[in-house]
């Protein structure tokens, strides 16, 4: 496994045969070239003198560091050299950068995550996502966490690590600091069922609401009544604990609360990404009521509660607050789905002007399925749906609207 490097893993993940891998690839390529110069960085910030903060605030009113800006600015510069890539967007930037509104993908990003940790030399990183370009435009970045193709982070800590998720598998791989390549340290990895550690910042206890301080108590167990004892363990850079918990299972908590009723942690470059990774590797990523990969974002730097780990401690903790999974639902599709209605199956056919045999044919069923999804009394499986994508993206530059985005 030690000699499979991030090149030759996704030569075997996305093959030549299709020019949306060779994107893909290539994008991934320059995002993690970019994390290996920042990780050089991260190593000397007392030696270059990059620890400090700069004298401004972010979009969100918090303070920039040096190591924020330069991390946002290697990023900003790699993919501006990618044709792959239509833009970035990141919490250091007020408003998205848009490069080349046709490509196929867009970028976001957390380009230095953990911030305040930065300055004691605890592990810190960097998160990003990527989302179909299905707009031309800025709009294509306000998208849900559905219209990720794939994500992932690195983790500055005793060991430079990569973790990337495509196809739904998710991968770790480590930087040989010498070569200045990361290889394969860890396949296929899974969520366990259930974990042995809870992470949350107890400071906020006060805050919190009522069932949410029960579920602390009851996770803490301080009269010992309870088998059911967990240890905590935060870190305080998401980076850091959500990885913990991606390997060694358990729950990470960021609710809202008093002090932050929306939640603290972001949807579109901190949350939707780890999202994607937890349940393409079968853990559960959920605010305090839905799954966080369906939540129809409203801004770019909207917050959300985030609630990441192990499926039965994500489940008890929701419990807490809605009984017994009322009404709460999961989907393991993580992949790139659309949300394919029978109104959005049929603006496609029609923008494309065919007939419902000619469309059959082109995604790989009869006519009489393409009649039964149109009239909502079947619905497209899986592969169906990946069919409809492929259509849908191989045709886009002719489409003048979205058929989605009229369903
Ligand atoms: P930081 O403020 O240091 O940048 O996204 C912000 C974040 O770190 C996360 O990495 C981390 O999980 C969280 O905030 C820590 O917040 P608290 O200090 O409020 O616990």
């Amino acid at each position: 496994m030690q000699n499979i490097n991030l090149e030759q893993y996704l030569e075997a993940e996305l093959p030549d045969s299709s020019s949306e891998n060779l994107d893909l690839r290539d994008l991934i390529i320059s995002i993690s070239k970019a994390t290996i110069s920042i990780a050089k960085d991260t190593r000397i910030t007392g030696l270059k003198k990059i620890r400090g903060s700069l004298n401004k605030t972010n979009v969100q009113g918090e303070q920039v560091k040096v190591l924020d800006e330069l991390s946002n600015d290697k990023l900003l510069k790699a993919l501006s050299q990618c044709s792959a890539c239509s833009g970035f967007a990141s919490e250091e930037l007020e408003e998205p950068v848009l490069y080349n509104s046709t490509s196929r993908f867009m970028v976001v990003a957390d380009p230095l995550d953990g911030s305040s940790n930065i300055n004691v030399n605890m592990p810190i990183g960097t998160i990003f996502g990527v989302i179909r370009n299905t707009d031309y435009d800025k709009s294509s970045f306000i998208k849900s966490g559905r219209y990720y193709i794939s994500a992932g982070y690195s983790l500055y800590g005793p060991s430079d690590i990569f973790v990337l998720t495509v196809n739904n598998k998710v991968v770790e791989f480590t930087l040989e600091p010498e070569s200045e390549q990361y290889y394969l340290t860890r396949s296929d990895i899974k969520v366990p069922e259930e974990g042995t550690v809870y992470s949350i910042n107890e400071g906020n206890f006060k805050h919190w609401d009522n069932r949410i301080k029960k579920w602390n108590l009851s996770t803490k167990n301080p009269q010992g009544t309870s088998n059911k004892t967990k240890k905590l363990r935060y870190v305080g850079s998401l980076v850091a604990d959500a990885h913990r918990t991606l390997i060694e299972g358990g729950i990470f908590a960021y609710p809202s609360d008093k002090k932050n009723p929306e939640g603290k942690l972001r949807l579109m470059y901190e949350a939707n990404p780890f999202a994607l990774i937890f349940t393409s590797a079968g853990g559960s990523a959920f605010n305090l009521e839905k799954e966080i990969l369906d939540i129809e974002p409203e801004s770019f730097h909207q917050r959300t509660p985030l609630i990441l780990g192990s499926k039965l401690d994500v489940h008890d903790f929701l419990d807490y607050l809605t009984p017994k999974g009322k009404n709460r639902k999961e989907n393991s599709e993580v992949t790139n789905i659309f949300k394919w209605s029978s109104k959005s199956i049929n603006n496609l056919r029609n923008i494309l002007k065919l007939s419902r045999l000619k469309f059959a044919n082109k995604v790989g069923v009869t006519r009489g399925t393409i009649l039964r999804w149109e009239i909502g009394s079947r619905k497209p499986n899986y592969s169906n749906k990946k069919a409809l994508d492929n259509i849908y993206l191989a045709t886009r530059k002719d489409l003048i609207e979205n058929p989605l985005e009229k369903s």
